[in-house]
């Protein structure tokens, strides 16, 4: 018997939990100069997100997914990516969209059911927000293909969950993009979790980085609770994709530390000493200590930074909170050229049971 072929799945981190740095750090990360606008996007991240959580409980918000703990691998991939690239992301990748000019009230208008946040203003490049789960995957192949076909120097980048790796879409998804060499880049945003179901009962596969293997690409496992690693890896996958030099799939490690949504109650399916266990790979809190380490950060910038990012938190709940609901007949004004003959007569009901309610 002959070994036809052999593959190995590599993992990338500079940083371990206790901010111990393990190998000598690429290039921008020894400037400690650059790392400052990550921690301060995650700061952001974890700021709006919080905010989200707490409007939704006092029945300000529809469901919300939280991104807690997370928060590494939205800002590498936001950081990396150049305006004229495309997200195709799910919902918990704030940190990507914040960096690409989507807005936090426009985050909030989308969990508030007004379909206005979803039509970014500042990020126009971008798909919006993907619920039904692995369904950017194949959108994601298809902006790859209509770079290469218009020969564009673009990325796609599509950030989907562990869970989502499961599904039939990610597979086809990836083999095109293999098979046409596209440039795009998958993160898998491993979290440990699709819901109430755990890792192990998603996939036998020692990783989900060699999902890869099968479709052809390059795949790899990251630290994704180390923004250094992440940033690091990202960027080499996007600048090898806008190259020519085609797909790859990076699988980021991280944990979610709250509920699957607002919707959700984790306690009854995992255990508490598991999540206060992951604290202690807080992303936030190992970039932290690392630049506390290296003299770049002290309790004074950070009482500044949280100061400043909460205002900036609280101006877009207000502008928020102060917006005008759509008119009821928006709700037929976009899906179709000419509406229908059937639909035109609920458009009139809906127009003018929006008078009596006026
Ligand atoms: C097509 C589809 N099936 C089922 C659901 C219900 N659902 C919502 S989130 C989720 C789990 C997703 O897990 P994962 O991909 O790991 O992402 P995570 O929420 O952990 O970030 C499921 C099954 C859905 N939204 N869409």
């Amino acid at each position: 018997m002959a070994t036809v072929a052999h593959f190995e799945v590599h993992y990338t981190q500079y940083l371990n939990e206790k901010a111990e740095i393990l190998d000598s750090l690429p290039p921008f990360a020894q400037d400690s100069k650059n790392l400052l606008p990550l921690y301060r996007a995650m700061a952001l991240t974890r700021l709006f997100d919080k905010k989200a959580v707490s409007l939704q409980r006092t029945g300000q918000l529809g469901t919300y997914a939280s991104s807690l703990g997370q928060e590494a691998i939205s800002v590498a991939i936001g950081h990396v990516m150049v305006p004229e690239d495309t997200l195709l992301t799910s919902y918990r990748e704030y940190g990507a969209q914040l960096q690409r000019g989507v807005t936090m009230t426009e985050l909030l208008l989308y969990w508030g059911g007004d379909e206005r946040g979803m039509a970014y203003q500042g990020s126009r490049q971008d798909f919006p927000i993907s619920v039904p789960v692995a369904s950017q995957i194949p959108h994601a192949v298809g902006v790859g293909y209509a770079i290469k076909l218009r020969r564009e120097p673009r990325v796609a980048v599509c950030v989907l969950g562990d869970g989502a790796t499961s599904k039939g879409d990610f597979y086809e998804a990836i083999n095109a993009a293999g098979v046409w060499n596209l440039p795009v880049v998958f993160v898998i945003n491993n979290n440990c979790w699709a819901i109430s179901v755990p890792l192990e009962g998603q996939t036998h596969a020692q990783t989900l980085a060699q999902k890869a293997i099968a479709a052809g690409i390059p795949g790899e496992q990251v630290d994704g609770n180390d923004v250094i690693a992440l940033q690091d890896r990202i960027h080499n996958g996007v600048e090898k994709a806008r190259r020519g030099e085609g797909p790859c799939l990076i699988e980021a490690l991280t944990y979610r530390l709250c509920d699957h949504t607002t919707a959700d109650d984790a306690s009854r399916y995992r255990e508490q000493a598991e999540v206060e266990a992951r604290w202690g790979f807080d992303p936030l809190q190992r970039l932290r200590t690392h630049l506390t380490q290296v003299g770049a950060w002290d309790e004074t910038q950070e009482q500044a930074l949280q100061t400043e990012l909460t205002q900036q938190v609280e101006e877009a709940v207000q502008k928020y909170l102060g917006t005008l609901p759509q008119a009821p007949e928006s709700m037929f004004d976009y899906l179709y050229e000419t509406l229908p003959t059937a639909l035109s007569g609920q458009r009139q009901a809906a127009i003018a049971r929006g008078k009596t309610h006026a």
